[in-house]
């Protein structure tokens, strides 16, 4: 459908009045969130990726774009919350200390939202103690790492350590996800489970929470 590419074309260009407008569109003519969210604004932002990598685009078009790709998310949102499940738990999620990527981590939160979830956002550059703090107050069963860079993937498995020596958040079970992570790197640092997109990440939770 053209229009999903007019979408993809918003985000990639930055214009973040289009981007919604279209998204709206979309809405309105009956589009479900998963179709608007796969066939438009991923395909987007992974030719931003590309740019982005390929030094045809820089940090504050790449910015630009993310601010596109978050306008037409608010527009999709509430479908994706509309599932009917609720009350299955809190989860808490943030993106690790020293990144700032928040795009991906943000749609797993809606996601969870969407399955039933109340999720406690964090936000970006969480370092472990704000983790645990948040574990304790919020007696949270369910903790999710995200890590969009090579150099913060390690802190994952630092958090996870400081969680397993308290024994007030050595019971929590960790997930972790982001695009550099694989299910080896999740075993090997000790995470209880990885999900690849944030799909399968409410599967994950739903397991980890052991509602199936
Ligand atoms: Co960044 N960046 N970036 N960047 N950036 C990447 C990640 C990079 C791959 C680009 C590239 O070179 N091709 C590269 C990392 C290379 C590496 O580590 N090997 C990179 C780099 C190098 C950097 C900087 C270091 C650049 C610099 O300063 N020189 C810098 C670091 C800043 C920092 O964090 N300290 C930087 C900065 C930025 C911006 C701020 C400009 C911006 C972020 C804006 C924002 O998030 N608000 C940005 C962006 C947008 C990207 C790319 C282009 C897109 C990321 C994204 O949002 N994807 C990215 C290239 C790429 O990935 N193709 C890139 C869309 C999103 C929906 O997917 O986040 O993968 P993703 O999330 C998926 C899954 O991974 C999964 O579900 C999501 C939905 O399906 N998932 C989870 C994610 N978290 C999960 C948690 C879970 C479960 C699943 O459970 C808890």
């Amino acid at each position: 459908m053209a229009k999903y590419q007019d979408l993809a074309n918003s985000i990639i260009r930055g214009d973040n009045i289009a981007s919604k407008e279209i998204a709206e569109k979309l809405v309105a003519d009956g589009v479900s969130a998963t179709e608007i969210l796969n066939n438009g604004l991923m395909p987007g932002m992974n030719v931003v990726g590309k740019k982005f990598k390929a030094n045809e685009m820089y940090i504050p078009e790449v910015l630009i774009a993310a601010r596109a790709m978050h306008a037409a998310m608010d527009i999709i949102k509430p479908l994706l919350s509309e599932t009917g499940e609720e009350g299955k738990g809190s989860i808490a999620i943030g993106t690790v200390q020293g990144d700032l990527h928040d795009i991906g981590k943000n749609l797993v939160g809606m996601m969870l939202e969407g399955g039933g979830y109340d999720v406690v956002d964090l936000g970006v550059d969480i370092p472990a103690e704000k983790y645990i703090e948040t574990i304790k107050k919020n007696k949270i069963k369910v903790v999710g790492l995200s890590a969009l860079l090579t150099t913060t993937m390690p802190g994952m498995k630092d958090i996870i350590d400081a969680l397993k020596a308290d024994p007030e958040t050595a019971g929590t079970k960790v997930m972790v996800g982001g695009a550099p992570l694989t299910q080896e790197y999740a075993d090997s640092i000790g995470a209880d489970g990885y999900a690849p997109d944030s799909a399968s990440a409410v599967d994950l939770a739903d397991k980890l929470m052991g509602h199936i």
